[in-house]
Order: C-alpha cells, then structure tokens, then sequence
C-alpha cells in the first residue's frame, strides 16, 4: 500500500538531512572563522555590507553562538517545497490539494525558530503529517452513528452506490452487509444494476454466502423498481438496511444519469454513495467530483487501496468532493473494509 510515494517521501526526507547537514558545516566552519578574527561581531552583529552570503552567515553564527537557534526562511525550503509538490503530484494528489498543502507548509514554517539540536527534516515531515491530516478530516463523518441514528428515526435505511464500471461497488456492497450483520443488523440487497450481463447473479452469489435475502427483477428492468420493492420487502420483514446496487456508469452517460435522478426520486435513498478504485488516481477524484455535481453524492468509498502505490486519490477525494470518505477496500474479502479513520490512513503513508 502507498509503496512509491513512501519511498519518495522518505527520499526527500534524506535530501533534507543531507542539506542541512551540509548547511551546518558551512555554519560551523564561518563560525570557528569568525570567532577566531573577529569575537566581538559574533556578540554585536555589525555588519560591514560587503558580500551579502557572509553576512547572512555572520547573523546565523551570531543568532547561533546566542541562542543556539536558527530562522528557517523561504529560500531554504523553496527547493523542497517544490520537490515536494512534484512528489505529490507524481503521486495523484489533486492540484487544488497539493496546492493547498504547499500554501500550508510554507506559512508554517517560513520564519519558525528552529533550535540546531532540531532536525529540518523531522520539522517538515510532522508538519506535512498535520497538514493532511487537517485534510482528511475537514468532512468527518461517522458511519456506525449515522446508522444507529438514523434507524431510531426511521427503518429501513436506504443505501444506494454508485459509481463507474468495475470499480468494486458490487464486492463492496456484499462487505458493508457483512460489516453490518457483524454490528447485529438486519440487511436485504437490491439487485438495482438490471443493465450489465450477469450482474444480478454476481449479487445473487453474495447474498447466498451472507446468507441474506436479495431482491431481484428480471435483466433490463427498472432499477428504481427493483430498489422500491426492497425496501417494501425491508418494511414488512422489520429489515434495518438496504443496499442497492446500481449499474456502473460514467457521468457523460445521460440516460443513465437520469435514470439515477429516477432512483433518487423514486426510492429516496438516505446515503448515496459513490464508489471508486484508488489506483485509479485523480481519475477516481475528478468522476467523484463529476458524481457529486451532477448526481449529488453523500460520502465516498474508495476501494483496491491495497493495489495502490500512490495513495493520492485517498488524499484527495474528500476535499474535493466536500463529502467524507466513509471506508476504504483493502482486498477481495468481506472483510477487507475498513471504516475511514484519517491517523490510520496517515500512518499507511508516513511509517
Ligand atoms: N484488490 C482489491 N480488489 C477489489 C476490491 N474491491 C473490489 N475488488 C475487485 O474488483 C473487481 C470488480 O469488482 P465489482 O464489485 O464487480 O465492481 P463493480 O463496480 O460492481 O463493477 P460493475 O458492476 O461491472 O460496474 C472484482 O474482481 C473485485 O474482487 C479491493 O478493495 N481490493
Ligand atoms: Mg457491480
């Protein structure tokens, strides 16, 4: 998981260190220098304006004989900030993010007091850590309470997902069920994708292996029908959950766009969400955000992280979608989910 841009990070990490490495060995040689010819500039920093290097040196070994502290200024990290964009851009992040992240980092760490003791390197990478962090948890949300919540109010609870095709929306609906009966929960499956070939026995297979019941129509009927029944089924069964399945679609698609807007109106589901493959990239990000204007979606779940090197989409997605991310697919088995939790994510990229 996140392998490249791991790598990558712990690359700039190591050009980091040795920079400044270098830096303070410059430092310390002007200093011995200085101290040497001329010990009452180290304590007075006057200056003589002669070369301007020197005497930006002069002032670092006088604030360094002082307080043992150095200034980190713009010039020193505008090289790292740079590198570190192409990193996260390499990665899949999201311009508007990296921009976001970039803009961050440096307004932190532009004139911070930095003692010698304290590496450059461990200061950027905890603030890049906050920083995404920060990120990922601007649209917090919480699953488990929104259904506990939600079923004190009203039952069943309608879950539709959507999203292109073959981006495990179908798996993940089998998951969220097992997930669900886990927690004690009743669940019925809407076979709500009625379009693609073998699809309502894809499900079919799920809900025998769950062990729940599936509603089903024929081959090319209609999915807001199919969905509609479901949830007359759930009523009079007492079920807590349904989970619909929809065909996969790309957002140019307008029949299928409506025939979404038909679902909606029809069944009225109280999450819609979307559903995408992170190794997709900012692929995945741009139709999550095409979903989210033209659809209208209510969070996103990104799946297959356990086949992504880059990990930018999982950064990305709920920033620019403004709707959280409420689990991601980490591999072919029901229990393969795992609920959204940002320090979880931000230690798979950052150990
Ligand atoms: N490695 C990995 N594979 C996954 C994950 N989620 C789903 N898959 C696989 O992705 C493939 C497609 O999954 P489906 O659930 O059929 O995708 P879909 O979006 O329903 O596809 P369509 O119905 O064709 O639109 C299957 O082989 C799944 O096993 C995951 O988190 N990790
Ligand atoms: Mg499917």
């Amino acid at each position: 998981m996140f392998k490249a841009l791991k790598e990558k990070l712990s690359g700039l990490r190591k050009k980091i260190e040795e920079k400044e490495k270098k830096e303070i060995e410059e430092i310390e040689i002007e200093k011995a220098e200085v101290e040497r010819e001329h010990p009452e500039k180290v304590q007075t920093k006057e200056e003589t304006k002669t070369e301007k290097r020197k005497v930006g040196l002069k002032d670092k070994v006088a604030a360094l004989v002082v307080s043992r502290e150095v200034v980190i200024d713009e010039k020193k990290i505008e090289d790292i900030l740079e590198e570190l964009e192409i990193i996260l851009l390499e990665s899949d992040v999201a311009f508007e993010v990296v921009d976001a992240i970039s803009e961050a980092l440096k307004s932190r760490l532009v004139g911070r007091r930095k003692k010698l003791t304290e590496k450059l390197s461990d200061i950027i990478m905890e603030e890049l850590k906050s920083i995404i962090l920060e990120i990922l948890d601007e649209n917090r949300f919480d699953f488990d309470e929104f259904v506990k919540e939600k079923l004190m109010e009203k039952k069943p609870l309608v879950i539709a997902f959507v999203g292109v095709n073959g981006t495990g929306k179908t798996t993940t609906i089998a998951k969220v069920a097992n997930r669900l009966m886990k927690q004690g929960y009743s669940v019925v499956l809407a076979a709500g994708d009625t379009f693609r070939a073998g699809a309502i026995e894809q499900l079919e297979e799920h809900a025998k292996k769950l062990g729940v019941k599936l509603i089903k129509h024929k081959h090319g009927s209609d999915p807001a029908a199919v969905i509609y029944d479901a949830i007359k089924h759930a009523e009079s069964k007492g079920i807590d959950v349904v989970l619909a399945d929809t065909a996969g679609r790309m957002h140019t698609k307008k029949n299928l766009l409506d025939q979404l807007e038909k679902i909606k109106r029809v069944t009225k589901p109280d999450l819609i969400i979307f559903v995408d493959e992170s190794i997709a990239g900012n692929d995945a990000v741009e139709r999550a955000r095409m979903f989210a204007e033209t659809v209208g979606i209510d969070g996103s779940i990104l799946t297959k992280l356990d086949a992504d090197p880059k990990g930018g989409s999982a950064i990305s997605i709920s920033y620019v979608t403004k709707k959280p991310v409420l689990f991601f697919g980490v591999g072919q088995e029901y229990d393969d989910l795992v609920k959204f939790d940002s320090k979880w994510l931000i230690e798979r990229i950052f150990s």
